[in-house]
């Protein structure tokens, strides 16, 4: 089936029809009804574009500023990386921020399974009171070739892996994200492989970048951009930071990501950003900046080397950068 094969971020982005659209048009999306689930508002803010989604308000998040991390770019306005975003369960259009309200962020708790000392299920609240939240500016890099520069709030994945207390044989960390087919009309596009799943190692879950998010612009995130917590991962491709988790698994099996089981030989477990290897279907040599839409170069590691590239130094035989 083509479209199995060519989901709508695939296609690079000023090719690309928005896939909802192009499948309501040929009768093939279950889901004008679906649409419909995340509220009338929200409906027609996604069918016909508009100003600004309905968006809930976001209360403050206040944390110490970490400047270690300085980006080297201005940041993106909020306006622009709160309204133009890749979240696939509420549509695989960018325009999913009034659709997203819809996500029920509360109660919120996420399972912490495999191999670990206690395996079990601890409430968001209760975990961020055992980690300490702190606020660095990043830079984003899709591999769609888009990028933004957003101040997240959060904590380091460190944390997390220390409060697991993983066993000797894990080694990787396997990242599942919410499924909830009353809230999530994208969900009803059943030929992708739903759940969203990502994962990373432990040597690059325990380094520095890592980070899980909990706000951004100083306030709680958006539901759009993976509320109430999503993993960010600076020097990796966009679609390798989760949105929106419920379970963080250690295994000592390589997972298998959902982008992997739809196209592996283009989004591929390392997904580390290298301006020099093309994308199958596209250069990755520049991005354009969310918000300016100036084009500016690609960085290798997205400019992160310094903190990540050394992860890698044994690996050599392995694809690293698609
Ligand atoms: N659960 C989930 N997480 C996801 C995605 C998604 O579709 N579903 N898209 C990914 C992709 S491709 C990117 S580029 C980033 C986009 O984050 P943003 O919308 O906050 O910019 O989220 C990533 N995380
Ligand atoms: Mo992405």
């Amino acid at each position: 089936m083509l479209i199995h094969r060519r989901p709508g971020w695939s296609i690079p982005e000023r090719e690309a029809t928005p896939e909802a659209v192009v499948l309501a048009r040929r009768g093939l999306l279950g889901g004008v009804g679906a649409i419909a689930m995340a509220g009338p508002a929200a409906a027609q803010w996604r069918l016909f574009g508009g100003d600004a989604p309905p968006q809930q308000d976001l209360k403050p998040l206040p944390a110490p500023h970490n400047d270690r991390y300085a980006p080297g770019r201005e940041l993106t306005p909020e306006k622009d990386s709160t309204t133009y975003n890749n979240f696939y369960e509420f549509g695989s259009e960018k325009s999913v921020a009034g659709a997203a309200q819809a996500l029920v962020v509360d109660p919120w708790s996420i399972e912490l399974a495999g191999m670990v000392a206690k395996p079990r299920s601890i409430a968001l609240e209760d975990l961020l009171k055992q980690v300490h939240l702190e606020e660095r500016v990043y830079r984003h890099r899709c591999v769609e070739a888009w990028a933004m520069t957003v101040p997240w709030t959060g904590f380091p994945m460190a944390e997390l892996v220390k409060l697991a207390e993983p066993t000797s044989s894990a080694k990787y960390l396997r990242f599942t994200t919410l499924m909830d087919r009353k809230t999530m009309p994208g969900l009803t596009q059943s030929w992708y492989p739903w759940p969203y799943i990502e994962g990373v190692t432990l040597a690059e879950a325990t380094n520095e970048l890592a980070f899980l998010s909990v706000g951004m612009y100083g306030k709680i995130v958006p539901r759009q951009d993976g509320a109430p917590i999503r993993v960010t991962l600076p020097w990796k491709y966009g679609f390798k930071s989760a949105k929106s988790i419920v379970k963080v698994e250690f295994t000592d099996q390589r997972p298998v990501s959902y982008w992997q089981q739809l196209q592996d030989s283009e989004y591929g477990f390392w997904a580390n950003v290298n301006p020099e290897v093309p994308h199958p279907r596209w250069s990755q040599a520049e991005e354009r900046l969310l918000g300016s839409n100036e084009m500016v170069k690609t960085k290798i590691w997205n400019g992160y080397g310094d903190y990540v590239a050394a992860l890698y130094d044994g690996l050599k035989n392995e694809r690293l950068f698609a």
